[in-house]
């Protein structure tokens, strides 16, 4: 079988394990070839107090006619944490290289509990609608959904399965085929996630929520669902394999002690197990 080819744009932190310094090992890994098309480099996240950045915009678009020259055919292509000013740029890219067969997943990776990340602007999320409008699968978690669908995010951080399933279906009426609603729990200790799929409607999968936070789950999360999804899994299995995937890097964090909320979570020991 020939092998597949994934295409993800988002930004390269060297430190704190998200965005392509979690996409590439994890689709790689699955013997997927990934080409990682880097946005930004930053020396770490936003979520540390400071951090360095060199901007890429200017480079996306000739890195892009490049491939075009070459008759490229990607599988995927995957987009995770953008700047604003990047979206339409991104948009463009996606339109460009869609052909036949190829798959596009948007992690729309702007906001988590209840807030949007540091230096994002105030029309980040309508304009990330543009992206939804193309997307075969989109991914927000919960304070994402109420951000691209004006809703006001509960206090709780939590929803009702109805208003999940109300937020899923707002989502695909903005172009998506298919959601992955995540970041949800339906019931104390559990962490689900919503599935509604063209053609089939809703389903869930149920994780055990683990204790504490801990920085890129959603990158690796997405990584581990695009590479399961290339490879010709369904969704919800796709889906399943990721959550055990998360809850083993989980377990490897928390047994070494390490600060999950900086430096991210240890996929590289559980990425054997996202193999099986
Ligand atoms: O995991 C999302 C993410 C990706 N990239 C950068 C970030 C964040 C979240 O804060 O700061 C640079």
């Amino acid at each position: 079988m020939p092998q597949k080819r994934v295409l993800t744009i988002q930004d390269y932190s060297c430190m704190g394990r998200c965005s392509l310094t979690v996409a590439i090992p994890t689709l790689s890994a699955l013997g997927i070839e990934t080409i990682g098309l880097p946005t930004a480099v930053l020396s770490n996240h936003t979520q540390f107090a400071s951090w360095t950045f060199i901007d890429l915009t200017s480079s996306l678009i000739p890195s892009v006619e490049k491939w075009k020259s070459y008759n490229h055919h990607f599988d995927f292509l995957y987009t995770g944490y953008l700047a604003t000013n990047q979206i339409e740029i991104v948009a463009s890219i996606l339109t460009r290289l869609k052909e036949e067969g190829t798959k596009v997943y948007i992690d729309p990776a702007f906001a988590d509990n209840g807030k949007m990340y540091p230096g994002f602007q105030d029309e980040h999320p309508l304009l990330m609608r543009k992206l939804i409008a193309i997307a075969d699968y989109v991914k927000p978690n919960l304070s994402e959904a109420c951000f691209l669908t004006g809703t006001p995010i509960p206090a709780s951080g939590k929803v009702s399965k109805e208003e999940a399933m109300e937020l899923a279906k707002k989502i695909q009426s903005l172009g998506a085929k298919n959601v992955i609603l995540s970041g949800l729990s339906f019931e104390e200790g559990k962490l689900d996630v919503l599935l509604l799929e063209e053609g089939k409607g809703f389903s869930l999968v149920e994780g055990d929520k683990l204790e504490g936070l801990y920085h890129g789950t959603g990158d690796l999360f997405s990584s581990a669902v695009v590479g399961k999804l290339t490879l010709g899994k369904d969704l919800k299995s796709a889906v399943e394999d990721s959550h055990n995937y998360i809850a083993s890097s989980i377990r490897y964090t928390v047994e070494d002690k390490l600060d999950g909320l900086l430096y991210g979570v240890e996929f590289e020991k559980a990425l054997p197990e996202l193999l099986k």
